[in-house]
């Protein structure tokens, strides 16, 4: 397994310079960095270039995430608003690649945050979003990109919230580079057991989130079943990425989409992030490894 760590953990907005944080994960001892699609189709060329360039030399790995807005909604019943979905990646794919970044994770088969005051049509979102994801997944294809459904807890999204429908989701696509993503933070509401969603999921898993009940870093003192997830995930032959999530800063449109309504830091400065962040992975590291000898 490879480990990674999402840029929001030291950031308030969604679309920002990614720069500063590839020496940082890099120092911290992370395999990957996580960005975020929003904005990148208008990075310029040469921010581009300086970008892959710095992962390369800091040995970092770039992965995406996206929660598509609500104008841009796969599964909507308005021919316009699918059209925008495409619009979106027709212009972001290209800029994916040119950074070297082979995967993309979220609630990509609907919309995100979730606007429980319309009505929801599951039977029939589910149908058009996996009709236009069959066709979404030829367009990623040309640009070497698989996509990763996140599996949401129910106040998130509606479509997927289980491992289960996650992998019927996948299954009803049938495209290779379309992958269940599961995210520790959201099996905490839904699934009865994380091993069982672990083995659900199984080989169409594509993706991993960790996280804290709480959206915390995974550590010692949380009370997620790191052992168990963990050996779960070597059961199934899981050697793919793992990605931290953690959110523990309030303010910005993060901490608002996020809803963190107070601070999870502890009042931590940068140093101090850097110091949770690396204990975490050191953490994780020991409890999915597990035993070597065997
Ligand atoms: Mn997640």
């Amino acid at each position: 397994m490879r480990y990674g760590i999402y840029y929001a953990y030291w950031e308030k907005q969604w679309g920002v310079d990614y720069l500063p944080y590839i020496g940082r994960a890099a120092r911290l001892g992370f395999d990957i960095l996580e960005i975020s699609c929003a904005s990148l189709a208008e990075m310029p060329a040469a921010c581009q270039k300086t970008l892959r360039a710095a992962a390369d030399d800091a040995g970092i790995a770039l992965t995406g995430g996206y929660g598509p807005r609500a104008i841009e909604n796969i599964a909507s019943a308005d021919p316009a608003v699918v059209a925008n979905c495409f619009d979106f990646w027709s212009k972001t794919f290209p800029v994916l690649q040119a950074l070297g970044v082979t995967q993309v994770g979220g609630g990509l088969y609907s919309y995100w945050p979730v606007d429980y005051a319309k009505p929801v049509d599951k039977p029939a979102d589910l149908e058009r979003s996996v009709a236009g994801m069959r066709r979404l997944a030829a367009l990623a294809e040309d640009h070497g990109v698989t996509l990763c459904m996140e599996v949401l807890n129910r106040h998130e999204g509606y479509l997927l919230n289980t491992a289960a429908e996650g992998r019927a989701y996948v299954e009803a696509v049938g495209e290779p580079n379309v992958k269940v993503m599961l995210d520790t933070y959201h099996m905490n509401f839904e699934e009865d057991s994380f091993e069982e969603a672990i083995r659900t999921a199984g080989p169409s898993l594509g993706h991993v989130h960790v996280g804290e009940c709480n959206r915390r870093p995974p550590r010692a003192e949380g009370r997620m079943p790191w052992a168990a997830i963990g050996q779960t995930l070597r059961d199934i032959g899981y050697g793919g990425t793992v990605v931290m999530e953690p959110f523990v800063l309030t303010g910005g449109q993060v901490g608002r989409d996020i809803r963190v309504w107070r601070d999870l830091s502890d009042g931590a400065d940068a140093e101090k992030l850097d110091e949770e962040a690396r204990g975490s992975l050191a953490f994780l590291k020991t409890m999915f490894e597990g035993e070597r000898k065997r």
